[in-house]
């Protein structure tokens, strides 16, 4: 019997394995709520050299996909095998559009996978269509999900090894689909932190009058194909005014909104985050991405208007006190927010000598 349980991937070792490979089984086996997926051979093997008493086993309320690809994407060898309340792949729908029910009440479109094609998360998204899907006539007593996570929800149970309890369930920044927008994340855009777009087209204006530092090969500034590569389109949140061709504060503070500032799935409630209180509010962010687009800047978005030189200062200061705090209080991240200092402090040397002479951190 493997109730609620995920297996994905096997073959990871250059061997070729199925999912579940059963042989000559004395009883029924029972397969219920799996998840049974990205494996290289078919998801079940089934073999039985008895013919006058062929145990097959009871498969319901899985997701079975997208298994042996390198083959035929049939998912199922030796004994075929009719699913109950299942979703599973189609080789004959293999862009998986299908819903259409059989009278097993089982079908061959897309599972719905929160993070699709990552065999290491196989989570369904809040509109999934294996949601409340499973088998309504079976109980759950006492069975848990892959998260320890109620079996049941919604009245109804899902098909596959995961049970949708919450909405917040993935994140565009959570870029190793783990569940949590952190130093993970974070180290990525601190490595573009401060680069400068190769393709800004006043660098590559003839008539700049800095255009030799970047264009001639002994420049101090000369464009390397490293310096190319180290471009980050993808953290350019702020592409306009001063901050249009660089990676700079406004990029990094849009950033901290855009990403929910160290979100946490909501299937990982092991997960406790701070209670957070966002050191800068959305409209005095919004007013100050506004005074940072003023004066456009040749190297740095940090060389602003002297009106709004201050202003983002006292800001960063605020946000560097909120820091301070994490620092002391969340243990397990105080090297994540001793970075984000780094970054910020360093932010305020360039913005300007004279608000650090007043203030001390
Ligand atoms: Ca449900
Ligand atoms: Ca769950
Ligand atoms: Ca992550
Ligand atoms: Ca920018």
């Amino acid at each position: 019997m493997i109730k609620n349980s995920v297996i994905c991937q096997n073959s990871s070792l250059g061997q070729n394995y199925f999912g579940i490979w059963i042989k000559d089984p004395s009883n029924i086996p029972v397969l219920y709520n799996n998840t049974i997926a990205f494996n290289h051979n078919e998801a079940i093997a089934y073999t039985d050299s008895d013919p006058n008493r062929v145990n097959y086993p009871e498969v319901r309320n899985c997701i079975i996909w997208y298994n042996n690809q390198d083959g035929n994407g049939e998912q199922f060898a030796g004994l075929k095998l009719h699913p109950f309340y299942s979703c599973v792949y189609d080789p004959n729908d293999p862009d998986g559009v299908n819903y259409t029910m059989n009278f097993r009440h089982t079908f061959g479109g897309k599972p719905g996978f929160v993070y699709e094609g990552d065999p290491n998360n196989v989570h369904l998204g809040y509109t999934s269509f294996c949601k409340n899907q499973g088998d309504p006539n079976l109980s759950y007593p006492g069975q848990k999900d892959m998260d320890n996570e109620d079996r049941v929800a919604d009245s109804r149970v899902d098909m596959g090894a995961d049970e949708i309890h919450c909405e917040d369930i993935a994140n565009a920044w959570d870029l190793d689909h783990d569940g949590l927008v952190n130093y993970v994340e974070f180290v990525p855009f601190s490595k573009a932190w401060l680069s400068h777009d190769p393709d800004d087209p006043e660098l590559n204006d003839p008539n700049y009058p800095n255009y030799y530092l970047y264009n001639d090969p002994n420049g101090p500034y000369y464009i390397t194909p490293q310096r190319r590569a180290a471009w980050r389109e993808e953290f350019n949140l702020v592409n306009t005014g001063a901050s249009q061709y660089a990676i700079d504060l406004p990029d990094f503070l849009a950033w901290m909104e855009s990403t929910d500032c160290f979100w946490v799935a909501c299937w990982r409630p092991e997960f406790h985050p701070l209670d957070y209180t966002p050191p800068i509010s959305e409209s005095t962010l919004q007013s100050m991405l506004a005074s940072s687009l003023s004066a456009p800047s040749l190297m740095r978005a940090s060389v602003l208007s002297t009106e709004s030189t201050e202003d983002e200062a006292s800001l960063v200061l605020s946000l560097l006190d909120q820091i301070n705090l994490f620092i002391k209080t969340d243990q397990d991240n105080t090297e994540v927010w001793q970075e984000v200092k780094n970054l910020l402090e360093q932010s305020l040397v360039e913005t300007g000598d004279m608000t650090i002479k007043t203030r001390s951190f």
